[in-house]
């Protein structure tokens, strides 16, 4: 099941499901609303949305597919962000290869609903990076205890300049307003049974012409979620309706670092199309 969210009724955010004839909308929740009730009768998701659900379909575009208590991402789980870093990076050699190969994931906090926009809003270039690049990873929502409860595709916005010139400069890379882009549905794993058998691509489009296009497949990751979740709940009782980002296989260089106006696009297999366009924060 396809299940997000949409603005309806007084512009109210609103959980709905989504199929090929539009939005039923799932009145009076919110998809953390829903996640909550679901957890509290002990109910699936997709089976309280389904009962939930209106029966009637709205012409409404998704939104944001849901307002995350916390958002937590992990960093050079694919081969090629680990090597692309180490190679970047100045100061330490391996320093990056070091996490990919190591037991120990990298986790880092990424923000909260505070920092996140949906489907065909702004993200962000902070006006002191040079060199800002989508990082497009699939995400999991995650329930009581780190039970996934769907899967999205999330843009990991990063001033990569920022983090370049010294690792310890990662946050301010890594966290700033419109930095992270989530959408446009969440998948529960009922209808998405294999996450390591997605493809994924990435374009960003200037005035109309592609100014990068690059693919992969999540069969390239080089962890599986269970562990990436279990590392993140080791002493840490992150709150269900939280999401999980998996890390970057698809790395976009200097040259088509974002700019102002440019249109960034990921497509996974089985979820759908993000796009967003690229703009200056303050
Ligand atoms: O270590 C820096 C961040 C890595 C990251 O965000 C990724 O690999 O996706
Ligand atoms: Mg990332």
């Amino acid at each position: 099941m396809k299940i997000g969210q949409i603005r309806w009724r007084n512009n109210e955010i609103t959980a709905a499901v989504f199929d090929e004839k539009g939005a039923r909308p799932i009145p009076e929740y919110t998809l953390q609303g829903l996640i909550e009730r679901s957890e509290k009768e002990g109910v699936e998701l997709s089976v309280l949305a389904g009962r939930r659900a209106a029966s009637h379909h709205e012409d409404a575009a998704p939104i944001i597919p849901i307002h995350p208590r916390e958002v937590w991402a992990c960093g050079c789980t694919y081969e090629m962000s680990a090597s692309f870093r180490d190679a970047e990076h100045g100061t330490r050699e391996g320093f990056y290869a070091y996490v990919y190969r190591e037991p120990r994931p990298e986790i880092f906090f990424k923000g909260t609903a505070r920092v996140c926009v949906g489907p065909n809003k702004g993200i962000g270039i902070r006006s002191d990076s040079k060199f800002t690049a989508p990082e497009p990873e699939l995400a999991v929502i995650l329930g009581a205890k780190g039970r996934v409860l769907g899967y999205t595709i999330a843009n990991d916005v990063s001033a990569w300049d920022i983090e370049r010139e010294n690792p310890l400069y990662l946050p301010q890379s890594k966290v700033y307003n419109a930095c992270l882009s989530l959408g446009p549905f969440i998948v529960t794993p009922d209808e998405l049974t294999d996450p390591y058998q997605l493809d994924m691509n990435c374009t960003i489009t200037r005035d109309g012409k592609t100014i990068f296009d690059g693919s992969t497949s999540t069969a390239k990751l080089g962890r599986k979620i269970e562990t990436l979740v279990e590392y993140l709940y080791r002493a840490n009782n992150v709150p269900s309706g939280s999401v999980l980002l998996t890390g970057t296989g698809i790395i976009v260089k200097e040259d088509a670092a974002l700019a102002p106006g440019d249109v960034c696009s990921i497509t996974v297999s089985g979820i759908g199309t993000l796009s967003n366009t690229a703009g200056l924060v303050e």
